[in-house]
């Protein structure tokens, strides 16, 4: 029968569409550099540890799927109608139950599910596994950034924080204790780990590690709201020589601005930005730090001195040592070779190089709003506050020298 024909036909050119579709998949997915968002080309222990176990998981799967396809167009063309039952001489022989084929099919996959299950049970445990010299960093998920808070000394207190681009050194464990202040956010960064949620009123556990230096890309993975589409992240990747250097720069308050314009725009930001944003060692009094207490979740803040944090907007007191910013969206450098857009693994350097992006610092501030969608009447976001062209320049003048 013609339609019997056709559906064969059409069985085989599916197998090998799939075949070749997934084939491009693989091929196309291993390179970090066109896809920076890629699990399939692990660049620190962690996820060397989800690749050893998803290759040869994949590689059984792939073969029980052709086994499986090979079998079931081989049958669609054995028993297909033939040339009497066109005459209508009545149906193929009906054939039913095969008792040592039902049994095969039943112990085989069991067994081999049992076998992955063994190696998948050690994976697990080994995800879990800390290096004694461990950096201990609390991330914090936002409508729509990633706060890192790190103790440096191992005090209990916090010594640094900083916002989308978390920093650390190649080869040494990075133990994240991942928290949300409002929804669920998901935090993953493909290259270095498998992901994990960010739930409020909850810590989760995540270790990361980088065998080389670079810059690894990551996404927010759980729907949390208008910008959840660019709600992204980075870790930068140092020596451990350049990490001590960060870490020496980071917890140094940055020096006074001398030049007019950014002295004016130090008074502009004390007045206009800082009930929201804290630069640390301004002059006290000078802003209204936001109580711990009144954080709207208990975890968050939790040992954080009040002097260091103000409202729910990033830290700013070290801005211009980030290559990027608003989540990751913005590049903060011009030709910086670190876009979360458009280029993948970059090498990043202690402090960015390059002219500072004022343009992009300039748009943001002229009317954040339209540059990521936010919704600051719901104190989601940074609400567009009106500022002049002069008072933007002046502003700006004082951004970039926080360093
Ligand atoms: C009502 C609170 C609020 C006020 C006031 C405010 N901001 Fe913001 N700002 C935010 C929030 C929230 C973000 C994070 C937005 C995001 O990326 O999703 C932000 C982000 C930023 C960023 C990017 C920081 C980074 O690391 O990603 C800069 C720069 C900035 N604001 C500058 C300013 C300046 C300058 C002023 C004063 C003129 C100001 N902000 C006033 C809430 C505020
Ligand atoms: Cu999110």
């Amino acid at each position: 029968m013609r339609n019997k024909r056709n559906s064969t036909i059409a069985l085989v050119l599916g197998t090998i569409a799939c075949l070749v579709g997934g084939w491009l998949l693989l091929r196309g997915a291993t390179s970090l550099t066109t896809f920076p968002l890629n699990t399939l080309s692990p660049q620190g222990r962690k996820a060397d540890i989800i690749y050893d176990l998803v290759v040869p998981v994949f590689a059984i799967a792939g073969l029980v799927f052709i086994l499986v396809e090979v079998g079931v167009v081989w049958m669609a063309y054995r028993f297909r109608r033939n040339e009497e039952d066109r005459e209508g001489e009545g149906e193929p022989v009906q054939v039913h139950g095969n008792t040592g084929l039902e049994i095969g099919w039943t112990i085989v996959p069991a067994l081999l599910l049992a076998v992955i299950a063994v190696f998948n049970a050690n994976a697990i445990l080994q995800m879990d596994d800390v290096r004694e010299d461990a950096i201990d960093v609390t991330v914090i998920g936002q409508q729509w950034w990633w706060e890192y808070r790190y103790d440096t000394d191992s005090d209990g207190a916090v010594d640094i924080i900083t916002a989308s681009q978390l920093v650390m050194p190649a080869g040494r464990d990075v133990k994240l204790a991942i928290q949300s202040r409002d929804v669920i956010h998901s935090f993953w960064i493909p290259a270095l780990n498998g992901k994990k949620d960010a739930v409020p009123g909850r810590t989760h556990d995540l270790v990361l590690e980088a065998a080389e230096p670079g810059i690894y890309e990551g996404q927010c993975t759980e729907f949390c709201g208008l910008s959840h589409g660019v709600m992204r992240m980075q870790v930068k990747v140092l020596d451990q020589a350049d990490y001590d250097e960060w870490v020496d720069i980071m917890t140094t308050p940055p020096e006074q601005p001398t030049d007019d314009a950014a002295v004016a725009g130090q008074e502009l930001f004390v007045q206009q930005c800082s009930t929201c944003h804290q630069v640390n060692g301004l002059e006290p009094g000078a802003q209204a730090p936001y109580e711990y207490a009144e954080m709207p979740n208990p975890n968050y803040g939790e040992d954080v001195g009040s002097t260091l944090l103000s409202q729910n907007a990033p830290n700013l007191t070290h801005l211009m040592m980030r290559d990027t910013f608003a989540g990751s969206l913005l590049d903060l450098y011009e030709d910086s070779d670190v876009n979360a857009i458009d280029s993948g693994v970059g090498l990043g350097s202690v402090v960015p190089e390059g002219e500072p992006n004022y343009n992009n610092l300039k748009r943001w501030l002229r009317n954040p709003e339209s540059i990521k969608p936010m919704d600051p009447a719901n104190n989601q976001g940074m609400p567009n506050l009106g500022l002049s062209e002069a008072q933007i320049d002046e502003l700006v003048a004082y951004l970039v020298t926080l360093k």
